[in-house]
């Protein structure tokens, strides 16, 4: 295809023009590699504030992001990148990535808005022979019922002939954005071979690992799959631990048994599974499929996953009934607010769902996390004169905390651990009562 040769020229030559929707944690890193390898890219985004930022070489994503503030300053004095609020910056663009949230509602549907929007904005204002790339995380299906005939409808073009386009989900992790982008293999999905492979061309200039080459639907398949995956991996887990909690094994020591069994993986069990993927893209691989196959497993791990924080609840209330304390009467120390360990991401946190039924149970909460603002006063400090305390995540600082000092400021010795982050036979020789996710009391005997 005559259009496809030049645009493979353009991009070999790095005169293709880039444009960027959404600058997020997604599109804004990748549009700063994309304006180091030299090509010339315009990113657009709904907040004037990001990008005013942005436009002054200062990087508007929160967290420790190593190198994404001098990649941008360093794009930003080369003159290969800047930020804008118009879509009229995008009429000369050659390729353009869609990189918007896709979140899902309440009753997990996805909701597109930002998606819709995009493609939207982006139709009215762009030339013949644009390649369109949506790196978002999309139910299958959504390139073929929404994007397309969005684009079609407000371009008044023909995709396949007047534009073309792919989908190349993107594969990164808040803390290692930069490093993902370059390390981590991506599908690149095309409306046919010939565009896959133009993709493939395009992204080798940002990517060091494998650029696979497959269809949309595959590859809109395969990136909500991988997050499905892993969270009916870790419901496993979850519901594993509650079955050795129930008949006195260590689910850790029965982990580390099962997993030396050759293809055995067992992840770990905990207090709920939290941020910005894993809890969305197993809806959105179900919403794909809706009423076309009989789909059971998936939604069931999520709402195993999802009731981890009521477990914990349900583990606080026996071990406060055990000094005769009510739950409503109770002051109660939650260690971890982030949804990950050694993170200061709270998206999606169980911690915000434990709080939420702590809060309805009339409990007095307070709060702390190394990482996170407002909640980063000392341990011990937090928790004096508490009558229990939870460990939620599993911070590098709470494995090592004082359980003597920890005994001397409760009220009553309880450590409810979310994480198995404590040895519950040193909490015991401090004195305290020691509940841990998967633990089965019996083994605190002998
Ligand atoms: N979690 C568990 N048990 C586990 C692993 C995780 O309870 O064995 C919990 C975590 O505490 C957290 C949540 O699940 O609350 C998600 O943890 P995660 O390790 O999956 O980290 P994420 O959310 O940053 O997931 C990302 C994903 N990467 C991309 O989407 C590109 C995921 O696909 C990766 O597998 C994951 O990082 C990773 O492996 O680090």
């Amino acid at each position: 295809m005559k259009q496809l040769q030049s645009l493979n020229k353009k991009i070999k030559t790095k005169k293709a023009k880039v444009a960027v929707i959404g600058l997020g944690y997604v599109g804004l890193p990748v549009a700063c590699m994309l304006a180091e390898t030299g090509f010339k890219v315009v990113g657009v985004d709904l907040k004037q504030d990001r990008v005013d930022l942005i436009n002054q070489g200062i990087s508007p994503i929160e967290g420790k992001e190593p190198g994404l503030s001098d990649l941008l300053n360093l794009v930003f004095h080369l003159g290969n990148f800047r930020a804008t609020t118009d879509y009229s910056d995008l009429t000369d663009a050659d390729i353009v990535l869609i990189d918007v949230e896709t979140p899902i509602d309440d009753e997990h549907i996805p909701q597109y808005v930002a998606l819709r929007s995009a493609c939207q904005s982006l139709g009215k204002v762009m030339k013949d022979d644009v390649l369109l790339i949506v790196e978002s995380t999309i139910a299958p299906g959504t390139m073929e019922t929404l994007v397309r005939p969005l684009v079609e409808e407000f371009s008044g073009k023909k995709s396949g002939e007047d534009f073309f386009l792919g989908a190349c989900p993107e594969r990164v992790m808040p803390g290692k954005l930069l490093a993902n982008l370059r390390n981590m293999s991506r599908v690149c999905g095309g409306d046919t071979p010939e565009i896959a492979e133009t993709m493939k061309k395009f992204y080798r200039h940002i990517v060091q690992s494998d650029l696979d080459a497959a269809d949309l639907i595959t590859t809109e398949v395969t990136k909500t799959a991988e997050n499905a995956f892993r969270d009916v991996n870790i419901a496993f887990a979850n519901e594993l631990a509650l079955i050795c909690q129930s008949v006195g094994a260590d689910f850790l020591k029965v982990r580390e048994l099962v997993n030396k069994s050759p293809g055995r993986n067992v992840l770990f069990a905990g207090a709920g599974v939290g941020g910005h993927c894993i809890p969305k893209d197993p809806w959105l691989l179900v919403y794909g499929a809706k009423g076309k196959a009989d789909i059971r497993l998936i939604p069931a791990a999520r709402g195993i996953n999802e009731s981890m924080p009521q477990q914990i609840l349900i583990m606080l209330k026996g071990a406060l009934n055990t000094y005769n304390k009510s739950l409503k009467d109770a002051k109660v120390g939650i260690l971890g607010y982030a949804y990950l360990a050694d993170s200061d991401d709270t998206r999606n946190s169980p911690s915000e769902k434990l709080l939420e039924l702590l809060t309805d149970a009339q409990v007095d909460v307070v709060v702390q996390d190394p990482y996170v603002e407002n909640f980063k006063q000392e341990i011990l400090e937090t928790i004096n004169a508490c009558d229990a305390i939870i460990v939620m995540v599993a911070h590098e600082e709470y494995s090592k905390i004082d359980l003597q000092q920890i005994k001397q400021r409760l009220n009553f010795p309880i450590i409810i651990d979310g994480r198995r982050v404590i040895d519950p036979k040193l909490a015991n020789q401090a004195g305290l009562d020691y509940y841990g996710i998967g633990f089965g009391l019996s083994n605190l005997e002998g």
